[in-house]
């Protein structure tokens, strides 16, 4: 990764949370491996991020995404307020998407691409549940490649808050804003752009203004791989209503929808998740080389 980042080489950002937290074990670690794989396939460095006996890191051997595999939701999810506690700790964390952009901004990384960024939990009105990826998206200079926000959100209360932050949401090759398992959402895109060239000169244009903050980029997950949207949408239904059954919040949130999700779907949303991250990582790697050009 050091000599990547020395050549300025393409390098594209991934995350551990999506591993620890967003996948079962051993699907969570084919994943892992076979998106960097596909990054490297695409041309491009990956560095996978996460804090390791309480050091920063950007870029994992296989054997230390094998270990975060393994332990699972027993690691630390890592955002932003909890950097600094878990290097005092000499401890592991996997990174959300706000604490890997911290990292790949501190590493002179651009590009990140993920399955799915946080953002406004439905009911948000009551329980104020806003995704530190967002205030992130705000703040910190790093393209974050996704799927689009997931409808376990609040998808209009997520545009609403990014468009505040002054967050554009960039629809890839699509006017319509993709959601996760389903390439549309019924709301729109603030830009569409058709290719990894022209996102690469939007961002160094940005970056010529001083403008700092970060960039949403909306992946839609390929036609043969999206899920039926009547059928998810009662599947997220009841995984919601089950969260608040049991009062799970804060950061368990997520996970537990994440994971109620692929039961009640006998795994096609795990399967749909994995080939959404794929199609992410090679745009995160076109991005990416664009901007070296
Ligand atoms: N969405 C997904 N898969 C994930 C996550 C979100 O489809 O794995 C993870 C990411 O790491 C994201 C985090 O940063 O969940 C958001 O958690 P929270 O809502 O607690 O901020
Ligand atoms: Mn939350």
């Amino acid at each position: 990764m050091a000599g990547a980042l020395d050549r300025s080489d393409a390098v594209v950002a991934l995350e551990s949370t999506i591993i620890t937290h967003g996948m079962p074990y051993p699907k969570n670690l084919d994943t892992a491996l076979t998106v960097q794989a596909a990054v490297r396939d695409s041309g491009a460095t990956p560095a996978t991020m996460a804090i390791m006996g309480g050091k920063l890191k950007a870029g994992l051997s296989d054997s230390e995404i094998e270990g975060l595999a393994r332990q699972g939701q027993m690691v630390s999810k890592c955002s932003r307020r909890d950097i600094p506690f878990l290097i005092e700790n000499g401890s592991n964390g996997a990174t959300t998407v706000a604490a890997t952009m911290i990292i790949a901004e501190m590493a002179g990384i651009w590009v990140f691409a993920t399955g799915g960024i946080g953002g406004v939990h439905r009911g948000a009105e009551s329980s104020m549940d806003i995704s530190a990826d967002l205030q992130e998206l705000a703040k910190t200079s790093v393209v974050v490649v996704c799927a689009g926000p997931k409808s376990i959100l609040d998808i209009g209360l997520t545009l609403e808050y990014l468009e505040t932050h002054g967050v554009p949401v960039v629809g890839y090759q699509t006017n319509e804003l993709p959601a996760f398992f389903a390439p549309n959402s019924g709301f729109g895109v603030d830009y569409r752009l058709d290719s990894a060239a022209e996102i690469a000169s939007v961002l160094k244009t940005r970056r010529s203004l001083g403008l700092v903050g970060g960039m949403v980029i909306a992946n839609p997950i390929p036609e043969e791989f999206a899920l039926d949207q009547t059928l998810m949408e009662q599947v997220i239904e009841q995984t919601i209503r089950e969260a608040d059954e049991q009062w799970i919040t804060g950061k368990d949130l997520t996970p537990f929808l994440l994971k109620r999700a692929e039961e009640l779907t006998d795994g096609e949303s795990l399967e749909a998740n994995i080939q959404l991250m794929l199609n992410n990582a090679k745009l995160g790697a076109e991005i990416a080389k664009a901007l070296t050009a």
